[in-house]
């Protein structure tokens, strides 16, 4: 298994993180028609291979999780897309759940799906070159919810995933995200997360899982986007570590975070902040998705044929993420 650890040291080594380009078909047509570009497979394939061809790239990103339609694609010049990310000196990776569905018996809440199948269709990736796996559970934060059952259900799930990912050797990304959504404090985001976190860790051993070979994607300990709590960077920092610290055993290696709506710099001054006040073992890096893509996206939604311009743009994201890993980053670096 010592494998699968050393294939975590390296996407996290150095500050470097992940960049979560593993949008579904549905939501990444969402995010090119809020800029005006239509969805088609290629203009997909164009806007990810321009940034997956970026310097930042070969600096920052340390991993790749694609989407399956992303994972079978060519590049303009005939290079398979696992292939380019690894050349790149990245490591490639593959969300492989089936999404979040109506949760039958708590009809508010999600079960995210994809067991079925999930062996064979491991095995296709491992041979496309994916060296890792992402997994995403959605908890919803309300009165009554997360519900018992989906705390469960979701964790059950995850570490279900987790085993056959290990024995097809790779490494699983471990995702239980108590979304941002609601009118909740921060003190009650602890509570709620640090639940979550604690029952997929209780699964995740039931299921014999190797935790020295996964990576734990959290959300960071934030209040509600519509909640009157307001709680300054600080506070979520020591919030965020506190709660991994009490919920998270000592040997997973490394913790990337999810964005989860927060913005660009929102996401990596909060970075930064928890590895000025990291006094764990745990490595604290990036998983981002929106916090990594956006201000690229809309460049290159105004100028598709400017690929080193659009490049510059996700570099410098790539570089100040990769800076906040290791508690470098300060505001000034932005302008
Ligand atoms: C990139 O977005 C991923 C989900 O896409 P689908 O909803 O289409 O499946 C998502 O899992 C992402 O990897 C994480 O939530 C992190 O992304 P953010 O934008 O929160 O950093």
């Amino acid at each position: 298994m010592s494998e699968l650890h050393d294939i975590v040291l390296k996407i996290l080594e150095r500050g470097k993180g992940i960049l979560a380009a593993d949008e579904s078909t549905g939501t990444m047509t969402k995010r090119l028609e809020n800029v005006n570009v239509p969805s088609t497979p290629e203009n997909r394939l164009l806007f990810r291979e321009t940034l997956f061809s970026s310097s930042g790239m070969s600096d920052c990103i340390g991993g790749v999780i694609l989407y399956d339609e992303t994972i079978k694609q060519e590049t303009s010049k005939k290079i398979k897309i696992p292939e380019l990310i690894s050349k790149m000196g990245s490591t490639p990776g593959i969300k492989v759940d089936t999404g979040a569905k109506v949760l039958a018996g708590s009809p508010n809440e999600k079960i995210t799906e994809g067991l079925d199948g999930l062996r064979e269709r491991l095995k296709e990736y491992h041979k496309l070159g994916a060296k890792f796996t992402k997994w995403r559970g959605v908890y919803i934060i309300t009165k009554n919810t997360p519900s018992r059952l989906s705390i469960q259900s979701n964790a059950h799930a995850l570490a279900r995933y987790s085993a056959i990912v290990q024995e097809c050797k790779m490494v699983p990304i471990v995702e239980p995200e108590v979304l941002m959504d609601g009118e909740h404090s921060a003190r009650e985001c602890y509570e709620k997360t640090s639940e979550v976190i604690k029952k997929c860790f209780d699964e995740l051993i039931l299921h014999k899982v190797d935790l020295k070979g996964i990576i734990l994607k959290p959300n960071m300990i934030l209040a509600g986007n519509k909640s009157k709590d307001k709680i300054s960077n600080e506070e979520v920092a020591k919030l965020t570590i506190k709660c991994l610290k009490n919920s998270v055993p000592f040997e997973v290696p490394g913790i990337a975070f999810l964005s989860g709506g927060q913005s660009e710099i929102e996401a990596t001054e909060n970075l930064n902040l928890i590895n000025k006040y990291n006094d764990t073992d745990f490595i604290m890096s990036y998983s981002y998705g929106r916090a990594l893509q956006q201000s690229a996206l809309k460049f290159w939604s105004k100028n598709i044929k400017d690929i080193e311009g659009t490049q510059k743009v996700f570099n410098h994201r790539a570089k100040m993420n990769t800076l906040a890993a290791q508690s470098k980053w300060s505001k000034d670096l932005e302008v």
